[in-house]
């Protein structure tokens, strides 16, 4: 039998995980690897954090503390909150342990000796005050489309356009604010334009299976064309380069992360000899690689990383990568660093015992083929009227009527009539309909599938109503009960590789502690005469305030955004001062404020201006009720020449207001009351 070596993407050590990842990677990688240990196949899962690479020593100085203290705190808050969640790795370590340094540093090292890689200088940025090489997101200068003062290396945050480095005015380093100059260095490079010819037969040809979005992307980078890539920097953080003459440089993270896939697994089987060598997970012939990451990664997985392992030699390629596209958030792009995302540690906690419940929403809504959209709304309609109102209420049905009849014990099947054997029919192919997905990477719908059992059994007991025939033929009632009892056996079983938490639960409440994923469609799983045990809900109801106070937290973290981007307009043209004084801008008292009928945006104030008083009309409705306004001093621009409306009305200067960020308006005031009319100089 095939051994399969499963891996699921290193998150960044920079920030917890969040949905995204889960719906991406972690949730399909875990009902994979839980799929084939019930199919009884030998299986590592193994994970681990990505602790190098300019993401986590960004985050460091955000932050105020060492790289290290920021690899510790993430790696150690990913672990958690993936063993809570029942992400079942065997193995999940870091790329900043031991074993992986060194066993990175022997496999450049390799590959350096039997000259695979080509050595190249290049000129790049550099601050000579601090000594450093910078990358393009630490280099900042002025955008040469938009002259934003402030553009990155790599892209310009006002107009959006992309950027490399030397396109910059004035480029400086965005920590220290020091002047950069270029400075040559060497780097290694892997020829990936000489791997072009196998790798588009590899996956071109021979690979024809993967997913479209997979398949599609290796295509397109393939028909561009592959250039060689560095697999160095310039870099303090990362496991130092081990060439003579590399002394400052460390291997790119993107060389190093994947190797960490190999790491893990040597350090998995060296505490664990029944396992056998790690070789044989990573070198054997008869076993099958499989990576399971997000589409962004998909370029590293398909292209540089099996380069890397054919160059190396000795070791296997993937079979397959299931790559996933996006999860939104609310319409959204989620990012780690505008901190919009539901995070997993987060959940956890401000929903206690819900593991399943979000395992089941992001399953239905993975985003498989395409990017696809989490909603909290979804996610709650989705417990209530399909977790809830569909597969539990049947358990709990069946549970607690054979209570109720037969004291918890497995009654006795009687005659079958038409219907009974129809709906158990339904189960005849349902183990070969699910393996067939789930051996696809069809998550999606294998999930489906199993809910589908629920809604046959659910429809099947409230069809039969034994609480109705129990008065006039109990007879009836027994085999009724019997067979929901055996669906619902079967039921835990199909949906153990995807709610490994309730079909725990399920199986405790049917004393069914041993179980085989082969008597998936066994109709006579509970012996007539089992006692079962004490039933409980299996699934309970969101309610409307868990869900405003998650929707409520997204929108103060979309607002928190938006202030902080919040740039001030540059400044209009210089006026003379003789042009100012023009302006006769005064301080006026409201007398009365109303709405204009049918003009939904109009205020019309009243306004005594110290002579004969004024009306004056503002577009301000939206921000304020009229009456609120009544009593205030205002500044007005009283000599502006008066504008006529639509309707006639007409406005005899105009009230300074202020526009806020989000284009919020705040009307002006003046601290002390003053005489009405006074001048503003
Ligand atoms: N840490 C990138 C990411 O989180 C990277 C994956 C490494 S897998 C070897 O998207
Ligand atoms: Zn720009």
């Amino acid at each position: 039998m095939k051994r399969t070596t499963v891996t699921a993407a290193l998150p960044y050590a920079n920030g917890p995980v969040h949905i995204g990842h889960l719906a991406g990677v972690y949730v399909p990688a875990d009902i994979y690897v839980r799929y084939l240990r019930l199919k009884k196949r030998p299986v590592i899962f193994v994970g681990g954090s990505d602790e190098h690479g300019v993401p986590v020593t960004i985050r460091a100085r955000k932050e105020g503390i060492t790289t290290q203290q920021v690899v510790d705190r993430y790696h150690a808050l990913i672990k958690d909150s993936f063993s809570r969640f029942g992400i079942s790795f065997d193995i999940y370590s870091r790329t900043t342990s031991a074993t992986h340094h060194k066993l990175a540093s022997d496999f450049f090292r390799r590959l350096y000796d039997n000259g695979k890689f080509v050595e190249q200088e290049s000129e790049q940025f550099y601050d000579e005050q601090t000594g450093h090489f910078l990358t393009d997101r630490n280099i900042r200068g002025e955008c040469p489309r938009c002259h934003a003062p402030e553009a990155y290396g790599d892209q310009c945050e006002r107009c959006g356009a992309t950027l490399s480095p030397e396109e910059l005015i004035n480029p400086y380093n965005a920590e220290s604010g020091n002047p950069l100059v270029l400075k040559s260095t060497k780097h290694w490079y892997l020829p990936l334009d000489k791997d072009q010819p196998w790798l588009e037969k590899w996956i071109l040809e021979e690979h024809k299976e993967w997913r479209p979005n997979v398949y599609g992307q290796c295509k397109s980078w393939l028909d561009g064309g592959l250039r060689p890539r560095a697999v160095t920097r310039d870099l303090d953080w990362g496991i130092p380069v081990p060439v003579e003459g590399a002394e400052g440089k460390v291997l790119y993270v993107w060389f190093d992360a994947p190797i960490g896939y190999i790491s893990n697994t040597k350090e998995l089987c060296d505490a664990h000899p029944e396992l056998g060598s790690w070789e044989t997970w990573w070198k054997d012939p008869e076993t099958r690689l499989v990576h399971f990451i997000g589409k962004d990664n998909i370029v590293f997985h398909c292209i540089v990383f099996p380069a890397m392992l054919k160059a190396h030699g000795e070791y296997i390629l993937p079979d397959n990568v299931p790559a996933n596209e996006f999860l939104n958030l609310e319409g959204n792009k989620i990012s780690t660093s505008k901190n919009y995302a539901v995070w997993l540690n987060e959940y956890l906690d401000e929903l206690p015992n819900r593991q399943d419940e979000l395992r089941y929403v992001l399953t239905a809504n993975a985003p498989e083929t395409k990017d696809n959209d989490f909603t909290w709304a979804d996610f709650q309609a989705r417990c209530n009227n399909e977790l809830v109102a569909v597969y539990g209420n049947f358990v709990n049905r069946a549970l607690q009527l054979t209570k109720k009849y037969y004291s918890g014990i497995v009654p006795e099947c009687g005659e079958l009539n038409d219907y009974d054997r129809q709906t158990l029919a339904e189960f005849d192919g349902v183990k070969e309909k699910l393996e067939d997905l789930l051996e696809h990477f069809k998550f999606r719908d294998a999930q489906k599938e199993a809910m589908n059992l629920a809604r046959i059994g659910n429809k099947y007991i409230a069809d039969c109503e034994p609480w109705k025939v129990i008065k006039t033929d109990p007879d009836r009632v027994r085999t009724i009960i019997y067979i929901s009892l055996q669906l619902t056996a079967n039921l835990a079983i199909a949906f153990e590789p995807f709610l490994p938490f309730s079909s725990q639960r399920l199986r405790e409440m049917l004393n069914m502690e041993q179980f085989s994923w082969e008597d998936l469609g066994n109709t006579n799983l509970l012996p007539a005469g089992k006692q079962l045990a004490e039933p409980g809900l299996l699934f309970s109801k969101i309610e409307d305030d868990v869900i405003k106070q998650q929707t409520d937290k997204l929108a103060a973290t979309i607002k928190a955004n938006e202030e902080a981007a919040y740039q001030a307009p540059a400044v209009k043209d210089t006026v003379d001062f003789s042009d100012f004084e023009k302006l006769d801008i005064r301080v006026g008292t409201v007398l009365s404020c109303e709405r204009v009928p049918k003009m939904k945006k109009l205020l019309k104030f009243r306004i005594a201006d110290g002579l004969a008083d004024r009306t004056i009309v503002s577009g301000i409705s939206q921000w304020y009720e009229p009456e609120a306004l009544v009593g205030k001093q205002v500044l007005f621009i009283a000599n502006l020449a008066p504008r006529t409306f639509k309707n006639g009305l007409v406005s005899e200067g105009m009230i300074l207001s202020a526009a806020n960020y989000d284009g919020s308006i705040s009307v002006t005031t003046v601290e002390h009351d003053v005489k009405p009319g006074s001048q503003v100089c």
